[in-house]
């Protein structure tokens, strides 16, 4: 484990060097280069790294160093042919760190699991397809299978997947945005009748303050950086609350300026940076609207206003109510849970107050607690006082993660289908889609742990992994009939199989997706409502690779048949599938024909046009107290300061669950993953120093002991009574139970946890 202090701005060089050895680590380097230009181009394939949008301008090549490790990492030569799996036994692969199992290459043949021999075998295409039509249908209810999603299904494949799953019966949608976003989802339907952001990125060119809320993008959304640098040199400002001081929020270096590369110069982002305590957000912004309504009573006093009264008569409702919780919140809880002086939340209602033109964005620091919703809402609140949605230069921007969660979920993956979906899906095909709600991810694993599921299909993704409470979702994977996994790179989820298990390899964004000797592209949405195209461009060994569609159309003949929707036939030009997307899925008239606009088409948002598809058609204040901190001052005290909340966060090099190497490079933290950062103070507080080995423990309200062992402490720097370590490897901290009011995601942010000295000096790793 190595702590070197990073001094440089985010991007720049280092940037540059990263990417060039993460190019020669695939073993495609010249391929990839090539690779890389096409990345987000016209008539290239849509980076498989995050969700941010593309400018729609000439020179579009914007390089992002994650990014080309997204696509390095797919496009590796390296192949996991049956020879491996006939190497390794299952229990053998689950003792290799994730790092190891993806390094491994490509997944390039269908996969039979074995229990007599513990081992993955090859199986046919026909057979594999023939076996899962047989667990089907031989359930007693198609409630019993449960259909997950990773965010990087094109909209192709997830309509594809929703209309089969649909009609074979059930709604069990769980998906990655159930851990993700699903708060955004549900409290922006909430507050302005729209789940998605409602501004464009060229809003940002228009701007006078973008406020940023829990996000790392420097890392997670590097192009988000050149959006941000160029407001800095329009005059905008920044202002940040994030609990950890993120370079990438800090400096900028953009690798596309040559003055910035030759001279070593760099632009600071945010002029003011906050960090609250984790979960401390929803305080914060109640401490800036207490500020800002003081304000305007004053001035009101003298004729003169702050709010933007006009936009709140026309289009809001629930003001009342909402200034008058506002009241009833004391400052001094606002102070305690937010970690943030009096001072400065008026500095930052100030520039609130003094922009024109604000736009909020947010990811995983604020949907991740069990508050979530309710900040969101707040964050809306705020916005909705001074009318700023549905302006140019302003709204709400939830920043996605996978670089297709926004469109899977306009596709109809989702679990809680509005009936307007099923009507046209029934309108669209003629059959009675199941009206009942289906399983969320975290009612999936429940209901797998009771054993009342007993299939397991997984589009992408890594479910083991991903989901909290480790030992429960394997044992809820383990007790499944058959589980079977869609994917590109064998992963931990594969080593959990049920009685019986397949793994079917699929192309990625990157290859070029052959149907009858014809290229097909796929479409994807942005998390500003863009729908554009992408083609693969990798001609490489595919061996027997098929695409997702191809797979689910597979899937489908073979539990279905082809009488009333000819599945085979639907995949043999995608064209086709995007004719039955026009006809089903508002906003997708003539598909195939805008599609051919470079850039593609906008979506449209309601609530930018001031249309609130709400309950009573306004735009709603929602008003709730301040939430019960998880770990308040006093409990702290009482345990002499022992107890801490965790967030669980990524390292500059990782994608969710793929670990591309060990190098956390602008927090300065190189070497292993197994740490935890903690106040300075806080570590001499409880007898400990840097670099010293502790258990980790979390503190949940039942009996099951919830562990890590052998963690590295790190001093860094982050508010009192604040940690930070990476995901997944504290995922086994996380209670099933321990998730979100109405979102079931995971309270990944905000973990009440116990830490002593480590008992055994190194355990065996299992991740
Ligand atoms: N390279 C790369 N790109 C990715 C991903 C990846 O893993 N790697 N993942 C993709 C996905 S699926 C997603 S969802 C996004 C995730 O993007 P992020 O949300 O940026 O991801 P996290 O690493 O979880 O970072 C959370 C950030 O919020 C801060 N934070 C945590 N809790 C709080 C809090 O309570 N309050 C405040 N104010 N700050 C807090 C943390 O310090 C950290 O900076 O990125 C997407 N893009
Ligand atoms: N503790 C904690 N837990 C978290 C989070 C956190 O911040 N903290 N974040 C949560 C969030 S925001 C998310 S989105 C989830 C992510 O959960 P997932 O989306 O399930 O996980 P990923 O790690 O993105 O999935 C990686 C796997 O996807 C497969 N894959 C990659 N590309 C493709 C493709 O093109 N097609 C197919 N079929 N497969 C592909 C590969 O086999 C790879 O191993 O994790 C959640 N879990
Ligand atoms: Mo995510």
């Amino acid at each position: 484990m190595t702590v070197k202090k990073y001094t440089g701005a985010a991007g720049g060089w280092d940037s540059l060097a990263s990417t060039a050895k993460h190019l020669f680590h695939s073993e495609n380097v010249a391929k990839n280069i090539l690779n890389l230009m096409k990345t987000n181009q016209d008539h290239g394939f849509d980076c498989p790294g995050c969700a941010w949008g593309e400018e729609t301008k000439k020179d579009r090549f914007k390089f992002c160093e994650n990014g080309a490790k997204a696509v390095n990492w797919e496009a590796t030569s390296r192949r996991l042919s049956p020879a491996f799996f006939a190497e390794f036994s299952v229990s053998a692969l689950r003792k290799q760190t994730d790092y190891f199992l993806e390094d491994q290459g490509r997944l390039s043949d269908p996969m039979l699991y074995k229990a007599e021999t513990d081992k993955y075998e090859p199986i046919s295409w026909d057979d594999a397809f023939t076996l899962i039509a047989k667990h089907l249908n031989e359930l007693e209810s198609p409630n019993q299978a449960e259909f997950y999603t990773s965010g990087r299904a094109s909209n192709e494949a997830a309509f594809l997947y929703q209309l089969f799953v649909r009609k074979f019966g059930t709604n069990n949608f769980p998906d990655c945005s159930n851990m993700c976003h699903e708060a955004s989802g549900i409290a922006l339907k909430q507050a302005i009748g729209s789940g998605k952001g409602t501004v464009t990125l060229d809003d940002f060119e228009h701007a006078d303050a973008i406020f940023v809320f829990g996000q790392n993008p420097g890392t997670n959304h590097p192009r988000m950086l050149h959006t941000l640098n160029h407001a800095v040199h329009r005059g905008a400002k920044i202002v940040t609350f994030n609990t950890l001081k993120e370079r990438g929020l800090e400096r900028f270096a953009n690798p596309q300026s040559p003055v910035d590369m030759v001279f070593g110069s760099s632009t600071k982002l945010t002029s003011l940076y906050f960090t609250p305590n984790l979960g401390g957000d929803m305080a914060a912004v109640r401490g800036m609207v207490k500020v800002l309504l003081k304000r305007h009573e004053q001035a009101a006093d003298s004729g003169d206003r702050v709010f933007n009264l006009k936009f709140i008569e026309k289009q809001t409702s629930g003001l009342t109510a909402y200034l008058a919780e506002v009241k009833a919140t004391p400052w001094s809880l606002i102070t305690e849970q937010s970690g943030l002086s009096k001072k400065e939340i008026k500095s930052a209602a100030d520039v609130y107050q003094n922009s024109k033109r604000v736009i909020i964005t947010w990811a995983m620091g604020i949907t991740q607690h069990k508050h979530s919703v309710a900040t969101v809402n707040e964050l809306a609140n705020l916005q909705l006082l001074f009318g700023q949605i549905g302006k140019k230069g302003a709204g709400l921007c939830p920043v996605r993660g996978h670089s297709n969660v926004q469109g899977d979920r306009t596709m109809g993956i989702d679990e809680k289908p509005s009936q307007a979906l099923l009507d046209n899906i029934e309108r669209a095909f003629g059959f009675t889609p199941p009206q009942a709600h289906g399983h969320n991810a975290v009612q999936a694993v429940e209901a797998m742990l009771r054993g009342d599921s007993k299939v397991f299909i997984g589009l992408g993704g890594n479910f083991v992994a991903a989901m909290p409470d480790s030992e429960v979702t394997r044992q809820a994977m383990s007790r499944c009939d058959l589980t079977v996994n869609i994917a590109t790179k064998l992963n931990r989820t594969h080593l959990y199989p049920g009685k019986s298990a397949l793994i079917l390899p699929c192309l990625g964004r990157t290859d070029i997706d052959l149907q009858q000797g014809k290229p097909q592209k796929i479409t994807v949405e942005d998390s500003f409502s863009m729908v554009h195209s992408s083609q693969g461009v990798v001609k490489s060994d595919i061996r027997q690779m098929r695409s997702e569609p191809a797979i689910l159309a597979g899937i489908a003949q073979a539990t279905l048949g082809s009488s009333s929707i000819d599945w085979l036939d639907l995949v043999t030009d995608y064209d086709k599938i995007r004719d039955l997307i026009d006809k089903t899925i508002p906003g997708f008239t003539d598909m195939n024909k805008r599609l051919q606009t470079p850039g593609g088409f906008y979506l449209g948002n309601s609530a930018a046009e001031h249309k609130w598809n709400t309950s009573d058609q306004k735009a709603q204040f929602h008003h709730v107290p301040l939430p019960e901190s998880v770990v308040s001052a006093s409990q702290r005290a009482l345990t002499n300061n022992k107890i801490f909340v965790l967030q669980t966060l990524r390292s500059h090099d990782q994608y969710n669950t793929t670990i591309y190497g060990f190098n956390d490079r602008y927090r300065g933290l190189s070497g292993d993953r197994h740490i935890i950062m903690l106040n300075e103070n806080d570590i001499s507080a409880i007898g400990l120093a840097s670099g010293d080995k502790v258990d980790i423990e979390a503190l949940w309200g039942d009996e099951v002991i919830r562990k890590v062992t052998n963690f590295t402490i790190v001093a860094y720097d982050i508010p009192a009574g604040n940690a930070a370590a990476y995901y997944p490897e504290t995922n086994p901290l996380v209670a099933l139970a321990n998730h979100g009011d109405f979102t079931f995601t995971p309270n990944s942010k905000s973990i009440a946890i116990m830490i002593t000295a480590a008992k055994k000096p190194s355990p065996e790793r299992i991740m």
